[in-house]
């Protein structure tokens, strides 16, 4: 594991419509993961957020079904170029979210440092929206579909290239909760997703194995794009688009434990934070514990 890290807060709410997830990196910076990652004996450098710019509801230029396009084009514009420079210093980007829309920035930032980069997307949902499909006009439900160059230009395009992913590079993990278009486009571009049923069937320990398998010997980085509701309510309750029937906590840890021995981790964020929602900052804490596991306490 690279024992440089870089955390970037992305204090993003415009992506979606509950207030409060643009506080999620307090929360996690609150619930100690700095002191979490410095045990580690990581050199970690906290950057601060980067600025969100808020719309200026006077005067919103509605000629999308997509909100607050413009703002979340700017702040994921921003996000990749501090991503970008981090990765570009040989420093291990881990973004706190924030909505899932920042995904868009990260991945903009970290992908065209690889040839082929992975991607572990652990959520509840596919983000695989388009304006099209999209049931709600919410950028969160989009980034991986933008990243792998489906969907409005001026997302798709953020760094200034696409796409930034390949579809056989993708696997995710998780899901249960699937918009009609987000399943058709699974099976046009065959993503490789493990679904709730298959996590049940399988166990978590299987399902880890298979995904570092899948990608072994195909890719030369993996972004984890970890959004908090792919846990189970129960034990993430801060998160805006809470799924029953989730992974549990400790299901999570195992899967952080073994890309942590896996050591194929390049680039991580923690996304969907929601403190509003939360219970005395449980998912933040959740989200910390899972991020000590993902940096090798346990290989201590
Ligand atoms: N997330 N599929 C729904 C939508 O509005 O597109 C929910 C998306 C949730 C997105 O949790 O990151
Ligand atoms: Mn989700
Ligand atoms: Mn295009
Ligand atoms: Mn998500």
């Amino acid at each position: 594991m690279n024992r440089k890290l870089s955390i970037i807060g992305a204090p993003m709410d415009l992506g979606q419509n509950r207030r409060g997830v643009d506080m999620g990196p307090s929360a996690i910076r609150y619930a100690g993961v700095v002191e979490r990652l410095e045990q580690l004996q990581y050199d970690i450098e906290d950057l601060g957020d980067i600025h969100i710019s808020q719309p200026d509801r006077k005067e919103v230029i509605e000629d999308s079904p997509l909100r607050n396009l413009y703002e979340v084009a700017k702040g994921n514009e921003q996000l990749a170029m501090t991503v970008d420079a981090e990765v570009q210093k040989g420093r291990f980007p881990l973004v706190l979210g924030g909505d899932h829309s920042i995904a868009i920035g990260s991945l903009a930032g970290v992908a065209k440092h690889y040839q082929n980069l992975g991607v572990i997307w652990y959520d509840a949902h596919g983000d695989l929206n388009t304006s099209e499909t999209s049931p709600s006009g919410n950028i969160h439900g989009m980034p991986l579909a933008v990243s792998l160059g489906i969907g409005d230009e001026r997302l798709v395009n953020i760094g200034g290239y696409e796409p930034k992913i390949k579809a056989e590079n993708v696997i995710i993990i998780g899901a249960r909760s699937l918009d009609e278009g987000e399943k058709e486009l699974i099976k046009e571009k065959g993503i490789k997703v493990y679904t709730m049923h298959e996590i049940d069937r399988l166990g978590m320990n299987k399902v880890i194995q298979e995904s570092i398998n899948y990608l072994a010997n195909k890719v030369d980085g993996v972004h984890l794009s970890l959004d908090l509701d792919g846990l189970d309510p129960q034990d993430a309750p801060g998160v805006g688009t809470p799924v029953m029937g989730g992974m549990s906590y400790r299901e999570s840890h195992l899967a952080m434990e073994m890309l942590a021995e896996a050591d194929i981790i390049t680039s991580a964020e923690f996304v969907e934070v929601n403190p509003i929602l939360d219970e005395k900052n449980k998912t933040a804490s959740v989200a910390v514990g899972l991020m000590g596991s993902l940096f090798g306490e346990k290989l201590k």
